[in-house]
C-alpha cells in the first residue's frame, strides 16, 4: 500500500525497529544528538513539459492558411470546477506555457486567450477561472468572468476532473437521492454565481454526476451554448472506472461529445480537437499565425510571479496576493522586469519574504526562469512586496488589478 506523500514509514519514526532493539541491549542511554539539519523536500512537479504539439506544426511559410479550402476559425471556452486542469489543458493544446498552473484551486483569476493555429483550423481557446460557490468579492468577480466567457464561444468545453468524478460516484454509489433535492442545491449555487442571470431552468441531472460539475453545467445550459465534455486526468484513473462516469455525463442535457483526455500526457487531445472542429465556422484565420495569446508580456510576467506564490507558499497566503508588472524594459542584453506583489497583511509580507529573504529569492528565481523560457531572453527580475489592506474585498482594487470590469 503506498504511503501518502510526506509521511514516513512507521518503523522509521524513531530510528526503526532495529535501532530500538539495540537500545534494549545496551544499558547507557545514547547521548542526545543534535537534530539533523532540515532538508527542504523538493516540490513534486506541478505540470508537465508541454513540448511542441504535432497538430500545431505549420509547414513554414509555404502554407497560406487563408487559401486552405474548408479552413475553420472560431472560439472555444474552457470551463470547469477549480483545479480540473483547464489551464494545463490550454498550455498542452498550445504546446507552450502561457497559463499559470498549480495544485491549488482558484489559481486562474481572469480569462486568458490562447491562439492555436493548426494546418486546418485556428482556435481562440479561452481559459477561465474555476466555477465554484463564491463568497468573497474577488471570487465573485472571478466567476463573473467565467460566466461572461461562455457567451463568446462557438462551443464550450467543460473540463471534468475524472479522479474527482470517480471518487464522487464511488462514494455515492447505491445512495438514492431525490432529484428535486439536488436541483435546489445546485440552483442556489447557480444563482450565487450569476447574480444578474435569470433563475436557471429546472433541470434534472443524474446525481451520479459530481455536484460541482452539475453547477457548471447549469451555467453552460443557461448560456444556451453548444457544449461538450473533456474528461481530464484520465492518466490517474483506472480505465474501468471511467465508463460509469462517462455514462452518467452522457445523460446531461444537450451534451455533445465526451472525450477522455489527459492534459498531463496529451492523450486524447487530437480527438478533442477533432470533436471541436465541426463547431467552428468556416473562415480564414483571424489572428496572425504566430500569435500565441492576446495578453501582453507584462501581464504574463506578473502571472508567473503569482504562480510561484501559489506553487511554493502554503495555506491562505496565495489567496491574498495580486501581482502587477511595474517595469518591463527591453535592454540590449536582457529584459529588465519589476513586479509588485500586493498582499493584504504585513504577516503575509513576512511569509513571502521569509527569513533573510530566502523565500523571496526562491520565488523570484523560479519565476525568472519561467520568464526567460517565455521571452527567450535573459531576464533581470526585481520583486517588491507591498501591503494593500483588504484589497480582495475592494472593488476599486479589483478593477485596478484587472479582476473586475
Ligand atoms: N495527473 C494529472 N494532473 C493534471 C492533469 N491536468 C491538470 N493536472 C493537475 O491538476 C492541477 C490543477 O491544474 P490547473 O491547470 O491549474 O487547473 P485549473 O482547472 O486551471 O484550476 P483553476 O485555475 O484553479 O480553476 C495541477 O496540479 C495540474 O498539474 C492531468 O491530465 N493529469
Ligand atoms: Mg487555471
Amino acid at each position: 500500500m503506498p504511503r501518502p506523500y510526506g509521511t514516513r514509514h512507521p518503523d522509521r519514526r524513531h530510528g526503526g525497529r532495529d535501532a530500538r532493539a539495540g537500545q534494549r541491549q545496551s544499558a547507557p542511554a545514547p547521548a542526545p544528538q543534535a537534530p539533523p539539519p532540515r532538508v527542504e523536500r523538493p516540490l513534486p512537479p506541478q505540470e508537465p513539459d508541454y513540448g511542441v504539439q504535432s497538430w500545431a506544426q505549420l509547414d513554414g511559410e509555404a502554407i497560406n492558411l487563408a487559401q486552405v479550402p474548408g479552413y475553420r476559425c472560431g472560439a472555444v471556452t474552457l470551463v470547469g470546477q477549480p483545479n480540473a486542469g483547464k489551464s494545463t489543458l490550454l498550455n498542452r493544446l498550445l504546446g507552450e506555457k502561457i497559463a499559470i498552473v498549480s495544485q491549488r484551486p482558484q489559481t486562474t483569476r481572469d480569462t486568458l486567450r490562447g491562439i492555436l493555429t493548426t494546418p486546418t483550423a485556428q482556435i481562440a481557446l479561452l481559459d477561465t477561472p474555476g466555477i465554484h460557490k463564491a463568497r468573497s468579492p474577488l471570487n465573485r468577480a472571478m466567476i463573473g468572468q467565467a460566466v461572461e466567457a461562455l457567451e463568446a464561444a462557438d462551443v464550450v468545453v467543460l473540463i471534468v476532473d475524472a479522479q474527482k468524478a470517480v471518487r464522487w460516484q464511488q462514494q455515492h454509489a447505491g445512495e438514492v437521492r431525490e432529484a428535486a433535492g439536488m436541483d435546489e442545491d445546485d440552483a442556489a449555487v447557480s444563482a450565487e454565481q450569476a447574480p444578474t442571470a435569470t433563475p436557471a431552468a429546472k433541470l434534472v441531472f443524474d446525481p451520479q454526476i459530481h455536484p460541482g460539475d452539475r453547477a457548471v453545467m447549469r451555467q453552460i445550459l443557461h448560456s444556451n451554448q453548444k457544449w461538450m465534455i473533456a474528461l481530464n486526468k484520465t492518466d490517474i484513473v483506472r480505465p474501468r472506472h471511467l465508463l460509469p462516469v462517462m455514462a452518467a455525463l452522457a445523460t446531461a442535457p444537450q451534451v455533445g461529445a465526451i472525450v477522455p483526455v489527459s492534459a498531463w500526457t496529451a492523450d486524447g487531445l487530437r480527438e478533442l480537437l477533432r470533436a471541436i472542429a465541426p463547431y467552428l465556422p468556416e473562415s480564414p484565420p483571424q489572428f496572425p499565425v504566430d500569435d500565441l495569446t492576446d495578453r501582453s508580456l507584462r501581464w504574463l510576467c506578473a502571472e508567473l510571479v503569482r504562480e510561484q506564490v501559489f506553487q511554493q507558499i502554503r495555506d491562505e497566503v496565495p489567496y491574498g496576493v495580486a501581482c502587477e508588472t511595474e517595469v518591463y524594459e527591453e535592454l540590449p542584453d536582457l529584459a529588465h522586469i519589476q513586479v509588485l506583489v500586493h498582499v493584504e497583511k504585513s504577516a503575509q509580507r513576512a511569509i513571502l519574504i521569509g527569513k533573510e529573504g530566502v523565500r523571496m529569492k526562491a520565488l523570484a528565481s523560479a519565476a525568472r526562469a519561467r520568464m526567460e523560457a517565455l521571452i527567450g531572453r535573459k531576464v533581470f527580475l526585481e520583486v517588491h512586496v507591498r501591503v494593500e489592506a483588504n484589497w480582495s474585498a475592494r472593488n476599486d482594487k479589483l478593477k485596478e488589478f484587472g479582476y473586475l470590469q
